[in-house]
């Protein structure tokens, strides 16, 4: 078979019926850049045809399981059946480390109103009341967030109205979130109603300023596998002050004050950028995007924030952090890299990991031969610069956009616009700029939106990849046919993989990966044997 990318395309979509073959041509493309840097249009943020088995979660996952959840100290109640918040307990390794054993920790709870028949039929706000009740009789938290799951919207709760009772009645915040599972495409339009949210309800509550000098926000950093604990540290040594990150081992308090914070870093845009866009309008505060996936990525990052504060200290800081972290990553690197140069990896996760794992595997001297998000939308593929016209659909507009307004007393801008525009120029900063994720790859490479599982197999049939990295969904199917997975959700409990350190775990373990032979012996009984290329004779029966 040839590994011409357009030819595979073909192949994935051909079993479709027309329409559907149509619209999936749409959302897969070949890369090609042009020498103007733009790369071609990928279809993206659209629903999945009713049959296709996606890889895609629900709008109450990307508002609950992503976005709020890994806040330690807000105690969150799920308002549906009780399946909703048992997949959203959070055991998918968002790690989180209050100060103090005293300090409250919720993480570990999964709350629920139960819904049933009963609720469905006649209404569930007054179980919603009295479950809020009892949490905080038992709990006694700062604050509570309500979210709502589809029949929530079905029947015409108001979990609104009932979080605003609520406030009043015990005297802490209480807020609620319209991200029944179906009101988006994807979990995207949970993470937009969770910022929405956060925005209105939390950030901007205290204004309590700590006196450190270079003080920033890491957002979009959810601390699975410890990833925000190795950045914190990171940050910590080059004298940075993390006020506050959305949200991994995050707490109320901080951020309610995170808008005190000079910077806004941002490492996952698909999930956090409306509260970035959000809180430079409301508070002057610019947002630089950052990537600490990779020892490259981490080190240009840590430079990214070093020019923006501009201060001799700060880069002497950075680049003896730097210099004594790579010494350590280049030797694991060059072991590894003798062992898998030139094996190839597929990426397929939610809406940043594809990208930056990139990153990774590039300095393993790996290649990625196919990548794709399940939600991320043109501006994560092709760069912001396409925002304009992006066409915003039924689904789009079903998800509010707030009118947020500079905030007259409490607006101060970090950065006039010539100082950005020289900082730019000079050390080419891109502020609010996210230049996505095909300009970065090579030529002829598959980028498949929203991948199914049909399409999954295929690929793995044709390409016979050294390597898969996705989730739980598609783990087992994936080494059943010989390929080892890396899930990249949920890192199958190793990790962290961020920073200089991570990075180091990470070639460790892909090396490990790729190299175990057992993976040439994997057939079920009623196959012939592997056709895996790089099997080695004596391993054919
Ligand atoms: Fe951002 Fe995420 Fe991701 Fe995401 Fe997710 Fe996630 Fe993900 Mo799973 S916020 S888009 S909704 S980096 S849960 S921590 S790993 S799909 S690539």
């Amino acid at each position: 078979m040839t590994n011409d990318p357009r030819a595979i395309k073909d192949e994935l979509v051909q079993l479709y019926p027309k329409r559907v073959a149509r619209k999936r041509a749409e959302q897969i493309v070949v890369t090609e850049r042009q020498t103007d840097g733009s790369v071609p249009e990928i279809k993206s943020n659209v629903r999945t045809s009713p049959g296709i088995i996606t890889q895609r979660g629900c709008t109450y996952a990307g508002c609950k399981g992503v976005v709020i959840g890994p806040s330690r100290d807000i105690l969150s109640i799920t308002h549906g059946p009780i399946g909703c918040g048992f997949y959203s307990w959070l055991t998918r390794r968002n790690q989180t480390r209050p100060p103090l054993p005293t300090d409250d920790n919720f993480i570990t709870y999964c709350l629920s109103t139960d819904m049933t028949e009963e609720q469905i039929v006649f209404g569930g706000e007054k179980k919603l009341k009295a479950a809020i009740k009892e949490a905080y009789e038992l709990f006694h938290p700062k604050a509570i967030a309500v979210f709502s799951t589809c029949p929530v919207g079905l029947i015409g709760d108001d979990v609104h109205a009932v979080a605003r009772q609520m406030k009043e009645d015990l005297g802490i915040n209480v807020f609620g979130f319209s991200c029944e599972g179906y009101r988006g495409v994807s979990q995207s339009a949970g993470h937009h109603i969770a910022n929405n949210a956060l925005f209105k309800n939390v950030i901007g509550l205290d204004d309590t300023a700590t006196p450190e000098k270079f003080k920033i926000n890491l957002l979009g950093e959810y601390n699975i596998g410890g990833d925000g604990f190795v950045i914190e540290e990171l940050l910590a040594r080059c004298g940075i002050k993390l006020v506050a990150t959305f949200s991994g081992n995050s707490n109320y308090g901080s951020l309610a004050h995170s808008h005190t914070a000079d910077l806004n870093a941002v490492m996952c845009h698909r999930s956090i950028n409306y509260v970035a866009e959000m809180m430079e309008k409301k508070f002057g505060i610019p947002w630089l995007k950052v990537n600490f996936i990779g020892a490259e990525g981490s080190a240009k990052s840590l430079r990214k924030i070093g020019q923006y504060f501009d201060d001799p200290e700060l880069t002497a800081n950075i680049e003896r952090v730097i210099a004594e972290e790579m010494p350590g990553v280049d030797a694991v690197r060059e072991q590894v890299k003798a062992r898998c140069q030139g094996k190839t990896a597929m990426l397929f996760v939610g809406g940043s990991r594809a990208h930056h794992y990139q990153v990774l595997f590039n300095e393993m001297g790996m290649v990625t031969v196919a990548a794709g998000y399940e939600f991320g939308h043109r501006d994560d593929y092709e760069g912001r610069k396409v925002l304009p016209t992006v066409k915003v659909d039924a689904d789009s507009r079903n998800i509010e956009e707030l009118e947020v307004e500079r905030d007259e007393t409490r607006y101060r801008a970090r950065k006039s616009d010539g100082e950005k525009a020289q900082l730019a120029a000079i050390n080419d900063l891109e502020f609010m700029d996210y230049k996505g994720m095909m300009p970065e790859m090579e030529d002829d490479r598959l980028v498949i939106d929203d991948i199914s599982h049909h399409e999954t197999e295929r690929l793995l049939e044709l390409y016979k990849p050294a390597i898969f990295c996705a989730g739980i969904k598609e783990k087992y199917a994936v080494q059943k046919m010989g390929i080892p997975c890396k899930q990249l959700h949920s890192y199958d409990y190793g990790g962290p993989y961020a920073g200089f350190k991570g990075a180091i775990n990470f070639y460790r373990e892909v090396d490990r990966m790729v190299n175990m032979k057992v993976w040439f012996f994997v057939k079920a009984p009623w196959q012939q044997p592997a056709p895996h290329p790089e099997q080695p004779q004596a391993a054919a029966d």
